[in-house]
């Protein structure tokens, strides 16, 4: 995967809460081409394998049944510098402290409950995003 790529995924809480068309329109709206996209549900394994970078930490198992609690958008983004741009549109990790406007800020409402995921290095973009996609999924 290039450099002008990044993962993202509209995480449990706002699927349930009915926010995937409200996040894709910014996604669109901030420049982003979608290239891969899929509905789908992490398996236990899927999580762990996953969020496997913070497996020591206390909020590790909350985080593993959050995001296996339902389903889940996983997508491929493409566009100038994606990754920066991507956690900037996102917004801080903990929503109380995101910007205004950021998808965090709009949707989220808890730092355990935050709506999206956004791939923090080119690298991790590579990996998580051939973790959910084949090459041929890709577009
Ligand atoms: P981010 O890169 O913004 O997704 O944040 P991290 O990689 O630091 O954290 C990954 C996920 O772990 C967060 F999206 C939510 C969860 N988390 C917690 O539940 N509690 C924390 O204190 C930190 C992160």
């Amino acid at each position: 995967m290039s450099t002008n790529r990044t993962f993202t995924m509209i995480k449990p809480d706002a699927v349930e809460n009915g926010h995937i068309g409200a996040i894709l329109e910014k996604i669109n709206g901030a420049g982003f081409k979608i290239v891969a996209m899929k509905y789908t549900h992490l398996s236990k394994r899927d999580a762990e394998v996953f969020y496997g970078v913070h497996r020591e930490r206390p909020f590790f198992g909350d985080l593993v049944s959050f995001m296996t609690r339902g389903p889940i958008v996983a997508a491929v983004l493409e566009k100038d510098n994606a990754v920066e741009d991507f956690r900037a549109l996102i917004g801080a990790t903990n929503p109380a402290e995101a910007a205004e406007g950021t998808i965090r800020k709009l949707f989220a409402k808890s730092i355990e409950e935050n709506s999206i995921h956004g791939s923090d290095s080119d690298e991790n973009a590579a990996i998580e995003g051939a973790f959910h996609f084949s090459g041929r999924e890709i577009y």
